[in-house]
């Protein structure tokens, strides 16, 4: 309601790399191809081709056609792209176009901590917050958190601190498991194949910007804290085991500031899967914190070998799937993946545990696949940990499912009206596509490391322009990032929807994206019937489509530093 409808030419609303292809979409009842102009900033046309019909394309249910302007490299802002009476938005070239992608994307997590308070200086003044769940009424506080009344383990813990995980206060060690191995692996890649100086002490404004670590693993760590605190104590039953997830008892309202809540906090049952994620993200911890804070290191190694030990001796505690009221369910029955995973971050870090990531049927690459990995399918982290590391085992047919997968998304984003890396056995978009395709955006990223063919790379750019503003809506999903960026993400504190006195999203947060399944009744209401990659609006009700979180921001930070990396060269 009240929102213009998407134009039909849709570009990377953000911009373009010299030297690197230059792709636009066309949606028009045109058969035959038409000619398309560029325009620079002073309306001055730079260039003009003809556009490429490509049919109609189910993702979109429309008549598309590829505009290609690859050739046309002048830097400048606020170029058009034109055909007939129909003008694109505005975007620019230049090789630094996407640089502070980097700090942004990363950005949300400080923005996203819990027990500490978000200060202005780090984030403008729209931005501060006074520390959630600190123990300050009306909050409960996370300090003394027991389990859920019909569990009664016994104890309390301390579980101040971490991330929430999203539009919501819960923090899950499934997803926030997930989203701190990958802004470590952000960083470990870099240190191997790229600029980890772009990742270094001060390049974040977080509190930790002058304490001589990279700051990208800083903010991991304040995740790293609260996944060992989710471990059951020594001397209990089950002890070693993690616990699935904290939230709240009922679901709060919108909005409703961290420090605002009310609700009392609850620990749900140890489960399997929390427990080597746990494992896994401490073992690889333990790697890369060994060259500034031993004693940290060997404490996240022994909580990560405990956790595995405890897990091998649990290994069918799955997370009940209707433990959904207060806090999403998470819940993941199939762990092979999380033993592999878990099994090779210990490899890699010890040179312990071959046998295990031999033994797994998962060994030889078989995690990978067109759907792509996320918090319930994570062998593919192990494997991208093994390649990387290329210790002791053979790596040969990571590398090669690796470079097929990517290989497939190729192919099908090549006869895309509007491509990502993204498909599903019935042609539906799922809740978090974005997380998806920005996670198969890695993938195209690792190819590219691994073979250095500049298809992967094209590959890796062109999800950007997806996700930044070419797709079938016309929105960038990057809030403050594009013409026209997605602005009523799901979220508590971001919420001006609901309450003007409140901010929209700050820059460099990804929305979850279309979903076709229609998950709440605001995308009921809105969205019938809708084409997949249509299937979203920005509406701040709208959770099951335009919902942020740690996991799909931390592959969307991974992205944006590989993007911002591959620009300069
Ligand atoms: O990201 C999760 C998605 O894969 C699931 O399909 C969905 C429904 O179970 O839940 C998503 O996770 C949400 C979580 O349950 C609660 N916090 C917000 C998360 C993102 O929407």
């Amino acid at each position: 309601p009240g929102v213009e409808p998407a134009g039909p030419l849709r570009v990377n609303q953000v911009g373009y790399v010299p030297g690197l292809p230059k792709q636009a979409s066309l949606a028009t009842g045109s058969t035959t191809p038409l000619t398309w102009t560029l325009r620079d900033g002073t309306g001055a046309s730079v260039a003009t081709g003809q556009t490429t019909p490509k049919g109609h394309d189910a993702a979109s249910d429309e008549n598309v056609h590829a505009i290609d302007f690859s050739a046309y490299d002048r830097q400048g802002s606020g170029y058009t792209l034109s055909v007939g009476d129909d003008v694109s938005r505005p975007f620019d070239i230049s090789p630094t176009v996407m640089t502070r992608l980097r700090q942004d994307s990363l950005a949300f997590f400080y923005h996203q901590r819990s027990g500490t308070p978000i200060e202005a200086r780090y984030v403008g003044e729209d931005y501060a917050r006074p520390a959630g769940h600190a123990n300050v009424a009306p909050n409960q506080g996370d300090d003394e958190v027991p389990c859920r009344a019909d569990l009664d383990c016994g104890y309390t813990l301390d579980v101040r601190g971490g991330w929430y995980d999203a539009g919501d206060h819960g923090k899950y060690v499934v997803n926030g498991g997930i989203a701190a191995w990958q802004l470590q692996n952000t960083y470990e890649r870099a240190a191997l194949f790229g600029d980890k100086a772009a990742l270094g002490d001060g390049t974040l404004a977080i509190p930790e910007r002058s304490n001589g670590v990279p700051d990208v693993l800083d903010e991991a760590r304040w995740e790293l804290e609260f996944l060992l605190s989710m471990q059951v104590p020594d001397g209990r039953p089950l002890s070693g085991m993690a616990h699935h997830k904290i939230h709240d008892e009922q679901w709060t309202g919108l909005p409703t500031l961290p420090h605002q809540d009310a609700q009392p906090r609850r620990l749900s049952a140890p489960s399997t899967a929390a427990t080597l994620n746990l494992a896994a993200v401490a073992a690889q911890a333990s790697r890369l914190w060994a060259p500034y804070d031993a004693e940290f290191a060997a404490r996240a190694l022994s909580a990560g070998e405990k956790a595995y030990a405890a897990a091998k001796a649990h290994p069918g505690m799955i997370a009940d799937p209707n433990d959904g009221v207060g806090g999403g369910s998470y819940s993941d029955p199939t762990v092979t993946d999380e033993f592999y995973w878990a099994a090779a971050e210990l490899y890699v870090s010890t040179g312990r545990y071959r046998a295990d990531v031999t033994d797994s049927p998962l060994f030889g690459g078989k995690s990978f696949d067109a759907r792509g990995f996320d918090w319930g399918a994570t062998g593919a982290l192990g494997d991208i940990s093994l390649v990387l590391a290329s210790r002791g085992v053979s790596t040969e047919d990571i590398r090669s499912a690796i470079v097929t997968t990517a290989d497939a998304h190729l192919a099908n984003m090549a006869s895309a009206g509007h491509p990502a890396p993204y498909r599903t056995g019935d042609g539906g978009y799922e809740w978090g596509s974005n997380g998806l395709v920005a996670n198969n955006g890695m993938l195209l990223g690792l190819a590219y490391d691994l073979t250095r063919a500049a298809k992967y790379r094209n590959g890796a750019f062109a999800t950007m322009d997806y996700l930044l503003g070419r797709n079938p809506v016309d929105f960038s999903y990057v809030s403050g990032w594009g013409d026209r960026p997605v602005r009523n993400v799901h979220h508590r504190h971001w919420a001006n929807q609901k309450d003007p006195s409140l901010p929209t999203a700050p820059p460099g947060a990804l929305s979850g994206g279309p979903n076709s399944a229609l998950q709440d009744p605001v995308a009921q209401r809105l969205l019938p019937g809708c084409a997949p990659q249509r299937c979203w609006v920005d509406h701040i009700e709208a959770y099951s489509l335009n919902e942020v979180t740690v996991n799909w921001n931390s592959a969307f930070a991974w992205l944006s530093n590989w993007v911002a990396e591959h620009s300069a060269t």
